[in-house]
């Protein structure tokens, strides 16, 4: 643990690291996102990872999840595009066109779900992983070694009890340096998510995060963090920093909600991403 760099990533870190957005820009110059995951009795969870995405810069998103789900996601965000899930979808020319893959959200953890996560790991893509593609990922680690791209993992702390075989109490007394020797063994960066989130990078180095309340402890909140990242990883100074960014402004934004007209019994995921726009104009 000592050997690691440990920051608290303030306002001004994030100022000074997110990438400006250029006046004669378009749409082709940011991230195009394919989010994958979603199913029958979970389609909201890709709506709010789509959600956090456009709202944190990303330049064009496109969710692909089961048939059931499509149409339930038909009503919602106008600016979505959305594919069905079918393996032909994810050959390594069909994925060319997308920079970044965020898998997992609302993903049945069945066989058809498993096979898709082996598929999604093996593609040359940045992947930012969260929820049930944890949890699939938990059955095989050795995985992730294989990986030729950069790679984020979102656990909670119980998924991070099942990726790491350690307990929850186990990791909450060290949460630093389990944190940092998961990321440094498998060479991913990892954000383990809470009250006081940490972001770290596969060489160990850590960011602490301050921002947030417990406005956020309910269903979705991650789901739209998950957005957040997969927008920011590649685009701000470095994927630690971009990955540090999304965590402040998504926790800033439920400090911002809770202090204007919500509290933190009311505020719901969706009105968090309401408030992700006084949260960039708080830092920029
Ligand atoms: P407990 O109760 O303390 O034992 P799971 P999930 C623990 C989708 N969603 N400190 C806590 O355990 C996701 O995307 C869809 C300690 C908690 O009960 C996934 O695909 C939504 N413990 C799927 O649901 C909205 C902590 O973990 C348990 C902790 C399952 O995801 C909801 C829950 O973890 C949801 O996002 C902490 N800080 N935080 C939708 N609208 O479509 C969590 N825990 O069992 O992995 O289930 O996270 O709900
Ligand atoms: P998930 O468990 O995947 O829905 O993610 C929950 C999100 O809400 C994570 O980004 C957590 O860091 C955040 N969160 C949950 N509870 C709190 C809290 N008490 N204070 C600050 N952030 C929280
Ligand atoms: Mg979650």
């Amino acid at each position: 643990l000592l050997q690691s760099s440990l920051t608290v990533w303030q306002q001004e870190d994030v100022k000074q690291t997110l990438q400006k957005r250029e006046p004669f820009s378009h749409k082709g110059n940011y991230v195009h996102l394919l989010v994958i995951g979603g199913s029958a009795f979970m389609p909201g969870s890709v709506k709010l990872t789509s959600t956090g995405a456009y709202r944190t810069g990303a330049g064009l998103v496109t969710v692909m999840t089961s048939e059931e789900a499509l149409p339930m996601l038909a009503n919602g965000l106008n600016e979505v595009m959305y594919q069905p899930l079918e393996p032909e979808a994810l050959t390594d020319e069909a994925l060319a066109k997308y920079d970044v893959i965020a898998c997992g959200m609302g993903l049945s953890e069945t066989a058809a779900g498993r096979a898709l996560l082996s598929r999604v790991l093996e593609t040359k893509k940045p992947l930012v992983i969260d929820a049930s593609g944890l949890n699939l990922l938990s059955e095989d680690l050795s995985r992730l070694e294989r990986r030729q791209a950069l790679t984020v993992l979102t656990p909670h702390p119980k998924e991070m009890a099942r990726l790491s075989g350690l307990s929850v109490a186990a990791i909450k007394r060290q949460p630093f340096r389990v944190v940092a020797d998961f990321a440094k063994a498998h060479q991913v960066y990892l954000v383990l998510k809470g009250a006081m989130t940490l972001s770290a990078s596969p060489s160990g180095e850590i960011n602490i995060n301050t921002t947030g309340n417990s406005g956020l402890s309910k269903g979705g909140s991650g789901d739209l963090l998950t957005g957040m990242v997969a927008s920011r990883v590649l685009s701000d100074d470095t994927p630690l920093a971009g990955i540090s960014n999304a965590v402040f402004l998504h926790g800033l934004a439920a400090d911002l909600a809770v202090s204007d007209r919500h509290s933190s019994y009311d505020l719901t995921a969706t009105e968090v991403s309401d408030y992700l726009g006084r949260s960039f104009q708080a830092v920029l």
